[in-house]
């Protein structure tokens, strides 16, 4: 019989995830797996991780990975690429990694079209802390630190990653994905392969913004979240390709 699926090399069988029911994390982390074994990187791939939810995934996976403090990981993974250049490396950050404590770092890298990847989870809030703003929660979301939902005038207002990055040069790739469906998950991982694909070709800087959510500091059940991505998150964050230089 022939086998049309089977589980990723890339995920240890005998551990388990540290992840919450229904936290997208666990389904972008099963595709990046998905991607290496599809395109024959698992030996070459590097992972620098975030700090907060996005390194639950270090004691399950089986290729290399180390974690940057929080907010630098596009300066690590910076050192590793340009020291070892025929490695696939790649940052797995959260939005208050990337794009609040990171984001000087973040943006120095992509300006400099450093030839690595991005992963970059949108999932509105600091999942690991507790629930406080990051730069992506949507106007009147509450947070622990916007009891009262974000305002506007007090803390801004939402923070597009891709649309931010598009005004420099150097990118090579930017597109914003979600996992919230079957034909966005694969979407996603088509995102993923393109942009390893890229970074293998020498292109440069690439970042896939992928929109997830985050049950436990919604306050949602893992269903009603992914209604809460369709009605509430996708307005704000539209998906496709930003920028694509071929
Ligand atoms: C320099 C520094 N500041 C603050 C913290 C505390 N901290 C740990 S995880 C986290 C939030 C991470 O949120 P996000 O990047 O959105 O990731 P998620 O947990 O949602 O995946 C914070 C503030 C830290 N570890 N180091
Ligand atoms: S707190 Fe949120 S981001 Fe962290 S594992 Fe749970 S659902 Fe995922």
């Amino acid at each position: 019989m022939e086998k049309i699926y089977s589980r990723t090399t890339t995920i240890q069988e005998d551990k388990v995830s540290g992840f919450c029911p229904g936290c997208m994390h666990s389904t972008v982390i099963k595709l990046i797996g998905e991607a290496l074994d599809e395109l024959g990187l698992v030996d070459k791939a590097v992972c620098v991780q975030g700090i907060g939810c996005c390194g639950l995934h270090m004691d399950y996976i089986a290729y290399d990975d180390i974690t940057a403090p929080h907010g630098r990981a596009c300066a690590v993974a910076t050192g590793i690429k340009r020291t070892s250049p025929d490695s696939l490396v790649f940052t797995y950050q959260g939005d208050g990694d990337f794009a609040s404590i990171g984001l000087a770092e973040s943006v120095s890298a992509a300006n400099r079209g450093e030839n690595f990847t991005v992963i970059f989870i949108n999932n509105g809030i600091y999942g690991m802390t507790g629930g406080q703003m990051a730069p992506t929660t949507l106007l009147g979301m509450k947070a622990t630190t916007a009891p009262k939902g974000r305002i506007a005038e007090e803390h801004g207002y939402p923070m597009h990653i891709c649309e931010l990055l598009n005004q420099l040069t150097a990118p090579h790739y930017l597109e914003r994905t979600s996992c919230n469906t079957p034909q966005n998950v694969i979407k996603t991982k088509n995102a993923i392969k393109k942009a390893f694909k890229y970074q293998m070709e020498g292109k440069g800087f690439s970042l896939v913004e992928i929109v997830t959510s985050c049950p436990t500091n919604w306050g949602l059940d893992p269903l009603d979240a992914l209604d809460f991505i369709e009605q509430k998150m996708l307005p704000e964050y539209p998906l496709g390709v930003v920028r694509d230089k071929k």
